[in-house]
């Protein structure tokens, strides 16, 4: 896999980064090349143009963009940008419930689309990322279809236990 990164994962403010670090954390895992760095839509509004005009000239796939409250980076990034945009909710301090954060980034108007996940659902955003790579990478691929498969090995072996433990014994170990 080359080292030119694929992925721009970018968010409102540092104080997103603790959210924000799961989407890294696995796409490190999928070995799929990334950068991270902060862009605020509201406070460096240029730097907010510059990188999303340039990044698929860059290289980069998809971008996975997060913020928090007013959250217009998401959606702003993806009306500048023909690449797919991956929008994480975060429930930041300026949040009031969480809720402000997802309905900035998930009601977009017609034409420009931000694939929104969960409240602050970075690794979802980092493997949803992973899969639009996968479809078109068969080494990406298949350590999809192999992480997918371990999901379901997990879940097969707590079924498994709680069917010889019992119910009431299920968690003593
Ligand atoms: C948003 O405001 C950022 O994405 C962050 O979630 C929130 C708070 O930012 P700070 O005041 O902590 O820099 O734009």
């Amino acid at each position: 896999m080359a080292s030119t990164p694929l992925v721009g994962i970018i968010m409102g403010s540092d104080s997103d980064l603790t959210v924000m670090q799961p989407a890294a954390d696995i796409l490190k895992i999928f070995d799929i090349p990334f950068e991270l760095t902060v862009v605020s839509a509201h406070r460096t509004p240029q730097r907010m143009f510059q990188y999303a005009t340039g990044a698929a000239g860059r290289g980069l796939k998809i971008i996975i963009a997060g913020a928090g409250g007013a959250a217009h980076l998401p959606g702003m990034v993806a009306s500048l940008t023909p690449l797919p945009v991956i929008g994480v909710p975060v429930k930041s301090s300026n949040s009031i419930d969480g809720w402000d954060s997802i309905l900035s980034i998930l009601q977009m108007p017609n034409g420009v689309p931000v694939a929104t996940v969960a409240l602050n659902a970075a690794k979802n955003a980092g493997i949803l990322a992973a899969q639009i790579i996968g479809a078109f990478d068969e080494t990406v691929g298949k350590k999809i279809a192999a992480y997918k498969q371990q999901l379901n090995n997990e879940v097969q072996e707590k079924i498994n236990h709680l069917q010889s433990a019992g119910w009431p014994n299920h968690f003593d170990r």
